[in-house]
């Protein structure tokens, strides 16, 4: 390992708290882009410069500078919004944007194509709303992800009451992005730990990640993440702390076994009280401890590997004050969304609807835009992003019922019939991701076309199966955690990975590498086939395939890469 910092750091250490010259670009209007350091700034500020990758062969062929624009996420804890925010996001996506919203694996709203000159006045609109986008990207700890199940909601309240106390706490504090955004008065630099108190001047080596979740649902994927709690209830359901896991996270790159998946480690049980200490004191170590060399060794996964687990938990325990207790038992069924109405234990009422690899639009017979729009319009309760890239309408009073079951019939938005679209998701690849190798969103809606006459000739179409998709190693749909995982190498070729638990606890295995559309059909026909023969009573898939011998499982981290391959072979690869 060299000493030297990564280029990003000096990026960091240079820019006056996340400043840089972002100002003095919004104003240059001879380009559409921004310079190349305060790309890497923006991101702090919840933005990405991006370019339509469709539109690249026209305009490189026509000498003109590529179709910049932004994507600007939101920062919004445990996915949670009023529906006078939700009109607001969906008035910048069709007056700024691209004309439709984008719901994420970690509970926010993307919207894409925005370009450099509206940039201000989108972000005066999500002010105006009471929302941000700060520290939405960038190497600091990001959208706070929560169990956003309503029906079990005295155990929800105080996961999402965690939360927000979390996001609150770990919320950068430079003033500039009130600075640069919203014309705000310009605060002097002053010292570091006054700015920032938590994060200094360069903030953390790497993007870092929050969870909580409530059994025994894991629909936020805890062990996909750096840091996550685990709501433990007692009897009458109250919850009385945490279980507290640490160094999860997916991404890799293709050929690089240093890189690696890897769920995350179980530190032990703590009391509410201590929670939001224990966060800082993880956001501290990494901060000290994380690699600033590398990046791509800089998550928190690879520090608990390099330093190990007791070293890791001691220095946490030395920080925060606190004493882990033993983990507390626990069980998660699965990782995907309640489809349809729910009803709480407070009496309430919530819909959750499915919303394909979670892009909203008004296109063909699905105007789903308007509908949600419609809905937004009539309805006083809250909207609920969920890990899932779908939405729950919650909290709708009995008067409001029909109308809004029939407004989201109506778009296409009510969950369809296929066990495994129900449980599919995709990550956003081409156009917008500049790192795509192959498509994802655009694709996988008619691979599930393809495997579900496959699923139905063996008569599990209704079956729960969990398929994710990316269009790139870096994991973004948390493929690896997928009972089908596939992961794209280059155009219309993909990694086809087996063999992960249906709750979301164990990492999948490579099955065929750099396989094409009629290659993953075939090759997932024989085993859909075996499956319907052969499974034991209430046996996954993902179970399946590791018990018939088709993959080895997969324990942990670098694991993932030994022992890959199809152990049986279905089709030539
Ligand atoms: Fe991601 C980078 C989209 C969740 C791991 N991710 C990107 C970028 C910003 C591409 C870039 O850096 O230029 C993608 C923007 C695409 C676009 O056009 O919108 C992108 N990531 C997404 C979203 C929108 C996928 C989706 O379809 O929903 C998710 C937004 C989450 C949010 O609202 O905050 C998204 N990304 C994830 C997750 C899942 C999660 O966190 O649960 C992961 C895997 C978990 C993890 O972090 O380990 C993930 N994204 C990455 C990585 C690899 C990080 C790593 O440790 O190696 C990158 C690339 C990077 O950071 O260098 C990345
Ligand atoms: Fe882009 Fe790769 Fe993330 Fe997909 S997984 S959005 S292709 S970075």
């Amino acid at each position: 390992m060299t000493d030297e910092l990564s280029r990003n750091e000096h990026i960091k250490q240079a820019s006056q708290f996340l400043r840089g010259t972002l100002a003095e670009g919004l104003t240059d209007s001879s380009t559409g882009a921004i310079a190349e350091d305060d790309q890497q700034l923006v991101k702090f500020h919840g933005m990405y410069m991006q370019d339509d990758r469709d539109l690249r062969p026209e305009r490189t062929r026509k000498k003109m500078e590529k179709a910049f624009s932004f994507m600007i996420r939101v920062r919004m804890p445990g996915g949670v919004v009023t529906p006078q925010q939700w009109l607001a996001l969906d008035h910048i996506a069709r007056t700024y944007g691209n004309g439709t919203m984008r719901l994420t694996t970690r509970q926010t709203v993307q919207l894409h194509g925005i370009i450099k000159s509206n940039l201000k006045a989108m972000m005066r609109e999500i002010d105006a709303v009471l929302l941000d986008s700060i520290a939405a990207c960038g190497d600091v700890n990001r959208n706070v992800m929560c169990n956003p199940n309503p029906s079990e909601s005295r155990a929800h309240a105080a996961a999402i009451e965690l939360a927000r106390a979390i996001s609150a706490h770990l919320t950068p504090r430079t003033p500039a992005y009130r600075e640069i955004w919203l014309d705000g008065e310009k605060i002097a630099g002053g010292e570091e730990e006054v700015v920032e108190p938590i994060y200094g001047k360069t903030y953390l080596p790497r993007k870092f990640k929050i969870v909580v979740a409530v059994p025994p649902s894991n629909d936020v994927d805890i062990f996909a993440h750096d840091l996550g709690y685990i709501a433990i209830r007692d009897g009458a359901g109250e919850v009385v702390g945490w279980n507290v896991t640490a160094g999860g996270g997916m991404g890799m790159t293709h050929g690089e076994p240093e890189t690696y998946p890897r769920t995350a480690d179980m530190l032990g049980f703590i009391g509410t009280a201590d929670a939001v200490k224990v966060a800082e004191a993880v956001v501290t170590v990494q901060r000290d401890w994380g690699n600033r060399a590398n990046r791509k060794h800089a998550r928190l996964k690879y520090t608990i590997e390099d330093r190990g687990l007791d070293a890791f938990r001691a220095e946490v325990e030395r920080r925060a004050g606190v004493t882990f207790g033993a983990a507390r038992p626990f069980t998660f069924t699965s990782t995907g969304d309640r489809y349809g109405w729910t009803h709480g234990d407070n009496g309430s009422s919530h819909l959750t609807l499915f919303v394909e690899n979670g892009r909203i639009h008004d296109v063909g017979g699905k105007q789903q835009m308007s509908a949600l729009r419609r809905i937004a319009e009539l309805h006083d309760g809250d909207f609920r992003v969920t890990a899932n890239q779908n939405l729950i309408i919650a909290n709708v009073p009995a008067d409001k019922q029909t109308e809004i079951h029939w407004i989201a019939k109506e778009a296409g938005l009510l969950a369809p019939w296929s066990g495994l679209r129900r449980n599919a998701m995709a990550c956003v690849a081409l156009p917008t991701c500049g790192l795509a190798l192959a498509e994802s969103e655009r694709y996988l809606p008619s691979l599930i076309d393809a495997l579900d006459g496959s699923l139905a000739a063996h008569g599990l179409s209704s079956d729960d199966i969990v398929i994710r998709m990316t269009g790139c190693p870096n994991g973004c749909a948390r493929p690896y955690l997928a009972e089908i995982g596939l992961v794209g190498r280059g155009p219309g070729r993909y990694n086809l990975y087996l063999g992960a638990a249906f709750d979301g606890s164990r990492l999948s295995k490579l099955y065929l590498p750099d396989v094409d559309h009629d290659g993953i059909v075939a090759a997932l026909d024989p085993i859909f086939k075996a499956y319907a023969a052969g499974r034991e009573k209430g046996e996954r898939f993902g179970d399946f395939t590791i018990r018939a011998g088709f993959v080895a499982k997969t324990g942990n981290g670098a694991d993932f890469h030994a022992n890959t391959g199809a152990l049986k072979q279905t089709v030539a690869a």
